[in-house]
């Protein structure tokens, strides 16, 4: 072999060996891991271990476990095994638990703006969502729960939220009437549903099964990939496509432990959660079509509402929405609904 083929030789090798290690993240690792303990990070979460969140759950931890050479360690626990999303907010703040995500209506008992995704209709597709939450306002409304002991890290997605119940069909506004509703527990869920003539009942996810199983209310409202993961289709014969709130989830930690994180190891969990940001997103909206199908297939008599019922029911709350709007805070309710136009507007 000539000197010249040789050298071009070693130098494949090189270049191969390079690529291998970008590949298995190791270039990437090294730089991050400089300044990381063993650490063992609590992860609870209320819905089931095969809901879209779950599956980005172990994603976290599997970024997690990559990004630090496999001294963090987050053990996840799914359906509500550490307590309902309030309880597991305690928890962080107490510092008992590591990490989490809850639905922001939750959040409202301790910064009551995020009552505003409560809203019905705010957002017309999961594109303005991103746009809204990933900008400035939802921004800001992370950053305020720092005050609350808790860092607020990304959202994820809960999803458009659609009603089951085991009573009737509903497929017009009205058929709402005297149905015993679970609703998330804040002001303004509550004043919502009561609003659409629902008998509305403010109870933790964690008991909801049961209450439906044995009938001690009627009905809920949750995304489709939760209907399915939760199995509430055992126990719900009719489903109603209303999307009529999009929930988000925030992805938080505890900010006692937090603070006692170094500088590589907040960065590792921060690239991790926003990587897992986009796997959730995608499993998600992948899901909630997967769902339907699978909703149909298992005989849940599906019914829509149409255009006309929609406007019907921003009607019937018109008369409500000042006095929302002061229980939400009037300036995160105006700021959240220009940001929502802009996303709209933003082909
Ligand atoms: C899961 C809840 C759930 C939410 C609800 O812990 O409470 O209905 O939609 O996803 O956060």
């Amino acid at each position: 072999m000539s000197v010249l083929l040789k050298k071009k030789f070693n130098l494949k090798n090189i270049v191969v060996g390079l690529t291998a290690a970008a590949a298995l993240g190791l270039a990437s690792h090294s730089a991050l891991a400089k300044d990381v303990k063993t650490r063992i990070v609590r992860f609870g979460y209320g819905l089931a271990d095969d809901s879209p969140a779950g599956q980005a759950t172990r994603y976290f931890a599997d970024e997690v476990k990559r990004l630090s050479d496999g001294k963090i360690n987050v053990k996840t626990y799914g359906n509500g095994a550490l307590g309902s999303d309030e309880q597991m907010q305690n928890a962080l703040i107490g510092g008992s638990q590591e990490m989490t995500f809850v639905s922001t209506a939750p959040l409202a008992g301790m910064v009551k703006e995020f009552g505003v995704f409560d809203l019905p209709f705010l957002f017309d597709n999961d594109k303005v969502a991103d746009y809204v939450l990933d900008g400035p306002e939802g921004k800001k409304l992370l950053d305020s729960l720092t005050g609350k002991g808790l860092i607020g890290l990304v959202y994820w997605e809960n999803g458009f939220r659609n009603i089951t119940n085991s009573r009737h069909e509903i497929s017009k506004a009205g058929d709402i009437k005297g149905i015993k509703l679970r609703v998330m527990q804040n002001q303004v869920a509550l004043s919502v549903f009561n609003g659409l003539g629902a008998n509305a009942i403010p109870m933790p996810f964690t008991e909801l099964f049961t209450a439906l199983e044995t009938k001690t209310i009627d009905g809920q409202e949750n995304p489709l990939s939760t209907i399915q993961t939760s199995k509430f289709y055992e126990v719900q014969p009719y489903l109603t496509i209303s999307n009529h709130v999009y929930t988000p989830f925030v992805l938080l930690a505890s900010k006692k432990w937090w603070d006692g994180l170094s500088g590589d190891e907040k960065g590792i969990i921060q690239t991790a959660a926003a990587d897992a940001q986009q796997f959730q997103r995608k499993t998600s909206r992948d899901a909630a079509i997967s769902s339907l199908a699978y909703l149909k297939d298992k005989g849940l008599k599906v019914s829509e509402f149409s255009t006309a019922e929609k406007e019907k029911i921003r009607d019937a709350l018109a008369p409500i929405l000042a006095d929302l709007t002061v229980k939400i805070g009037e300036p995160t309710v105006t700021a959240i609904l220009a940001e929502a136009k802009k996303g709209q507007d933003q082909k």
